[in-house]
């Protein structure tokens, strides 16, 4: 049995699936895409995932894209390994579901666009102007990521930018309301929810980050609490330290199979 899982390291939507392998104790070959190199656009890359994007798992030569659907797929493959990641009970389950469902939908979207307007400016300027056009229009597969890349490059209206850091204050409202009252998402304990609302939130309390204020001691302590308990955690911290190493962010580029 092989596994190997192409992202671009433990953050993100790449962070979901990363976790969940390590918490579930599972080995596997990690296969750093490196976004810099836009090799997520590459060919030989589209052959695993023709939308160009991270993560994506192969399991035996299946291949399983979506981050939250991977981390769904390790579960079911392999329930007994490691820490359990769903609930038992079915209406805990869905109370999960719930979650990730969310995370994929609404708050995953306003974190990233926050990110893509501020973060990936400098690689999307990497190249000239009609280099940049080329490549986005001839490589990059769906038309929504291609406005998003011109946009990184070029700006992102302001009142676009407005709104969504409107629904980053929603969404951390939503996960303080939680995560005051209870240690998890879901009361029954450490599931598939907080890890992919934690591969998103982490970080957002950083001090001169582009979300600086949002998440605090005096206004979020749960979801301050919430984030230093899922660092806490061994799996996590051996996730992050093998990052630091860079034994998860070896770029392998072409595999020799394909
Ligand atoms: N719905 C997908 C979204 C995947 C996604 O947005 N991946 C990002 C990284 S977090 C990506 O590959 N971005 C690079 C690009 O679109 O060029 C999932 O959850 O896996």
């Amino acid at each position: 049995m092989t596994l190997t899982l192409y992202s671009f390291g433990p953050g993100a939507n790449s962070l979901k699936p990363l976790a969940t392998l390590y918490e579930k104790g599972l080995e596997f070959t990690p296969r750093f895409v490196d976004p810099a190199k836009f090799e997520q656009h590459s060919d030989w890359y589209k052959k695993i995932n023709p939308r160009g994007q991270v993560p994506a798992l192969d399991h035996d030569g299946k291949i399983v894209t979506e981050s939250t659907v991977i981390c769904e797929y390790l579960e079911d493959v392999f329930p007994d390994a490691g820490t359990s990641l769903r609930p038992a009970d079915p209406y805990k389950r869905a109370e999960m579901r719930v979650w990730t469902k969310w995370v994929d939908e609404y708050f995953c979207w306003c974190v990233s666009t926050i990110g893509w307007a501020f973060g990936i400016k400098a690689i999307a300027q990497k190249m000239s102007d009609e280099e940049f056009e080329e490549h986005i229009r001839k490589n990059v597969p769906i038309p929504e990521q291609q406005l998003k890349w011109r946009r990184a490059r070029n700006g992102f209206p302001q009142e676009m930018l407005d709104e969504e850091y409107r629904k980053v204050g929603v969404s951390i409202e939503r996960l303080e309301a939680t995560l005051s009252r209870q240690d998890y998402l879901v009361d029954s304990g450490y599931s598939l929810a907080d890890i992919c609302n934690f591969a998103i939130a982490n970080g957002l309390q950083r001090p001169g980050g582009f979300f600086e204020g949002y998440v605090t001691e005096q206004k979020t302590p749960g979801v301050v609490a919430w984030l230093a308990r899922i660092n806490e955690r061994p799996a996590i911290q051996e996730m992050f330290a093998k990052a630091k190493r860079e034994e998860l962010l070896k770029r392998v580029g072409e595999p020799a199979s394909n």
